[in-house]
Order: structure tokens, then sequence, then C-alpha cells
């Protein structure tokens, strides 16, 4: 069946081959830090320096790592498909974007970090969101704002996800929904694909095993995304 209006939804499980830690699993990235005092507004309040010394250390790694066959494939992707194609990522990593740079994507594709991105910092008090690639102080002054500092632009627990309007509308009028490398325990991402079944969208998870959500999809294709993810879009038609 030929499909349109495509969504895909990545997690952490896309980038775990290129060596960006996943949170959840075994080595994962809470563990030595519990979530709370690193990933809230209120663990920022408390101790600043923690939060960014963590996300500084992140952002540092980031120059460490490269996108793999799977950020490629999707590029490739976006370079091909002439429906509607909106990517999604809770990723803060940049490695979609740095797989998308190597081509020219389609006039209907969009790329949203619905999670923020580690190389963006914010205003806590104009809200200005600039690129930052270095480390970030704990009482990081605003360039926009004489009473404001700088925090990481990530979403934390507890506040609202970006384009939230932008992923509804488009898992509205979805007819493949497609979430990769998520486990499916963060909401409201891990809602999107009851959005799309509601559409009417054929619904595929694919991952290194069953995530939590897996018998809410209509298919799941499981192995290491490097191999799952080329193979899934090499056989799939693209519209006319
Ligand atoms: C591979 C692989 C390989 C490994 N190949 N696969 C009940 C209902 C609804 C909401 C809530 C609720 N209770 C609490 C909430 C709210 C809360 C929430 O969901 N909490 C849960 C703990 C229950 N959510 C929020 O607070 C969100 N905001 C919000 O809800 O606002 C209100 C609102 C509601 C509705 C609409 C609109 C607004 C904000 C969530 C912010 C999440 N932030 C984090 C941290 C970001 C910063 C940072 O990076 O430090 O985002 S949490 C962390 O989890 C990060 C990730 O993006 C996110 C998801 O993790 P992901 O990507 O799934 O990673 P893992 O590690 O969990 O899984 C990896 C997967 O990959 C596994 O399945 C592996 O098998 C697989 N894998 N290698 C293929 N090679």
């Amino acid at each position: 069946m030929a499909h349109r209006n495509l969504v895909i939804l990545t997690g952490a499980g896309v980038s775990a081959e290129s060596g960006v830690p996943t949170f959840r699993g075994a080595d994962g990235l809470w563990e030595g830090h519990r979530f709370e005092n690193v990933a809230t507004p209120q663990a920022f309040a408390r101790d600043p320096a923690l939060v960014q010394r963590f996300y500084n250390l992140r952002r540092a790694a980031l120059s460490t790592v490269q996108p793999n066959a799977a950020h490629h494939a999707l590029a490739r992707l976006a370079a091909e498909w002439k429906g509607d194609f909106l990517l999604v990522t809770q990723n803060v990593d940049d490695l979609h974007d740095r797989a998308l740079a190597e081509v020219t994507p389609g006039p209907g594709f969009e790329l949203i970090h619905m999670h923020g991105e580690l190389l963006k910092a914010r205003c806590t008090v104009s809200g200005v969101v600039s690129k930052w690639r270095g480390d970030m102080a704990a009482d990081e002054p605003s360039p926009d704002h004489p009473e404001g500092r700088m925090r990481p632009h990530i979403v934390w627990f507890g506040e609202m996800p970006l384009s939230m309007d932008r992923i509804g509308r488009a898992l509205a009028k979805a007819d493949l929904f497609v979430s990769i490398g998520t486990s499916g325990a963060v909401y409201p991402a891990a809602g999107f694909v009851q959005e799309a079944r509601f559409a009417g969208a054929r619904t595929v998870e694919i991952n290194l095993e069953p995530s939590l959500g897996a018998s809410l999809f209509s298919e799941g294709v499981y192995g290491p995304a490097t191999e799952t993810v080329p193979a899934f879009f090499e056989t799939l038609s693209r519209p006319a």
C-alpha cells in the first residue's frame, strides 16, 4: 500500500549505535543520576551547577559521535519522500540534523526536536533561544535580559514538550506512523501511536525488542536500528 502522510517518532535507540547512551537500558544515562536530580526545573533551581555539569558533559560528548546508518536512511527518505513527512525526535543530540545536512529534504519534510536540543540554550526570563556549543556556567548570564540566566534548551519532566500543536495536526492526518528506538515510557510521546491509530494510520514499531507499548502497534520489526531502519524504508513504496 502506498502512503503519503508520514510521521516518524525516534528515541534514544536510534542513536545508541552511534555511542550515545540511552536512558533506561543497562549503562543508561539515568544510571548514577536520579532523573529528578538533573531533569526537572526543581533540580535546576536547587542545584544549577549539578544540572549544568550533566548537560555540559553530554554536549561535549556530541563531538565524539557521528550519525549512523539509521540516521542516514531517514535522511535519504526525507530527500525522496513526495508527501508530507514529519520526523519527531525525542533526542536532544544533533545526529538527525547532521545526516539531514547531507541531503536536500523534500518540501513536505520537517524535523521537530520535541524535547529540545543540547546545542541550544534559553534565557530563563525572555525565553529567547540561542545556539550554544561550549559549557554553560551554573549562573550563566543571559545576553537577552539583565535578570536572566541561561539554561539548557531541554524539556524537563513537568514541562510542555515543544511543537505539540504541529505534531497533533500531523498525527491527525497520518497514514503511516513509525516509532523507532523508544521505550514508550515517557508521555506525551508514548501516546502518539494511539493518536495515529485513531486517524486510521498503519502503525509500526522498530526497536531492539518489543517496547512497553508494543501491543498498540499493528506491526513490529525487531533488531538493531542500523540494520532494521534502512531495510524497512528500502522496501517502503514511495508516493508518486
Ligand atoms: C534500540 C537500540 C538499537 C536501544 N536499535 N532500538 C502519566 C500520563 C501522562 C503523562 C505523565 C504521566 N505521569 C507523568 C507524566 C508526565 C511525564 C512522564 O511521561 N513521566 C513518565 C515517567 C511517566 N512527562 C512529562 O513531564 C512531559 N511533559 C508533559 O507531560 O507535559 C504535559 C503535557 C501532557 C500532554 C500533552 C502535552 C503536555 C515532559 C517529558 C520530558 C522528557 N524529558 C527527557 C529528558 C530530556 C533531557 C535529557 O535528555 O536529559 O527526555 S526524559 C528522557 O526520556 C528523554 C527522552 O527523550 C525520553 C524518552 O526516552 P527514550 O528515547 O524512549 O529512551 P529509553 O532509554 O527509555 O529507551 C530506549 C529504547 O531504545 C529502548 O526501547 C531500547 O530497546 C531501544 N534501543 N538500542 C533499536 N540499537
